[in-house]
């Protein structure tokens, strides 16, 4: 089962990596993804060992962004792969079936031939709108793409976990759920935040208004 919210890290000046793990799990998030893209692998070792510890305390799941050896070392529950990463399918071969494989996709086809590698446990699809987050941008999707390609997806009878990413804000999660996505990936929203349990109580309500069944 995935988590409705997954948080996505980054790293600056003022708020790096452990601050806002730690901060995230002790405003009651379930899901971080630790995406650590300008450190020596030292520092990656580091962090991510560190990482375990706080999200083993708040029970909350911590995937490691691109580093499926670094998964394995630190005993994370999972890895997210992009797709100039290891195939999802070698990762399985590494990681066996106790870890949680997640893959990104920008276009149906991406999700297709995900789905058909039987090796994911979820999709993060994206992006939603612009983001300076993320360099080398796919093409936006929009409320409008994700429909389409949901569309399509139920057509074919394609069922897996999908979340959506990219440039979310907190106003759009209510109808990012309504399309029928399983939930949203964000890193700026959060990380910025100086009030990141109220924002987080906030997420989780549109999350919930965006899910519900009357
Ligand atoms: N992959 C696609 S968009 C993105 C990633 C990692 C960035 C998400 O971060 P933000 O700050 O919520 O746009
Ligand atoms: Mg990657």
């Amino acid at each position: 089962m995935i988590s409705q919210l997954h948080y996505i890290t980054q790293s600056t000046p003022s708020y790096r990596h452990l601050d806002t793990v730690k901060d995230v799990c002790e405003a009651g998030c379930k899901w971080i993804q630790l995406r650590m893209k300008h450190e020596s692998p030292e520092e990656r070792m580091d962090i991510a060992t560190t990482a375990k510890g706080i999200c083993t305390k708040h029970q909350a799941k911590l995937i490691i962004n691109d580093h499926v050896d670094l998964t394995k070392a630190v005993k994370a529950d999972g890895v997210h792969l992009g797709k100039t990463d290891m195939s999802p399918e070698e990762a399985r071969k590494v990681l066996g079936d106790k870890f949680i494989i997640g893959g990104t996709a920008n276009t149906l086809d991406d999700i297709l031939h995900l789905y058909h590698t039987h090796a994911v446990d979820y999709i993060g699809l994206g992006p939603f709108r612009y983001t300076k987050t993320k360099e080398n941008l796919s093409p936006i999707l929009a409320s409008e793409g994700y429909a389409k390609i949901l569309e399509q997806l139920r057509k074919q009878h394609v069922k897996l976990p999908i979340v959506a990413i990219g440039g979310i804000r907190l106003n759009d999660i209510q109808s990012i759920m309504r399309l029928g996505l399983d939930g949203i990936a964000v890193s700026s929203l959060i990380t910025f935040s100086d009030d990141k349990k109220r924002l987080i109580e906030n997420i989780e309500e549109e999350i919930n208004h965006g899910t519900a069944t009357y």
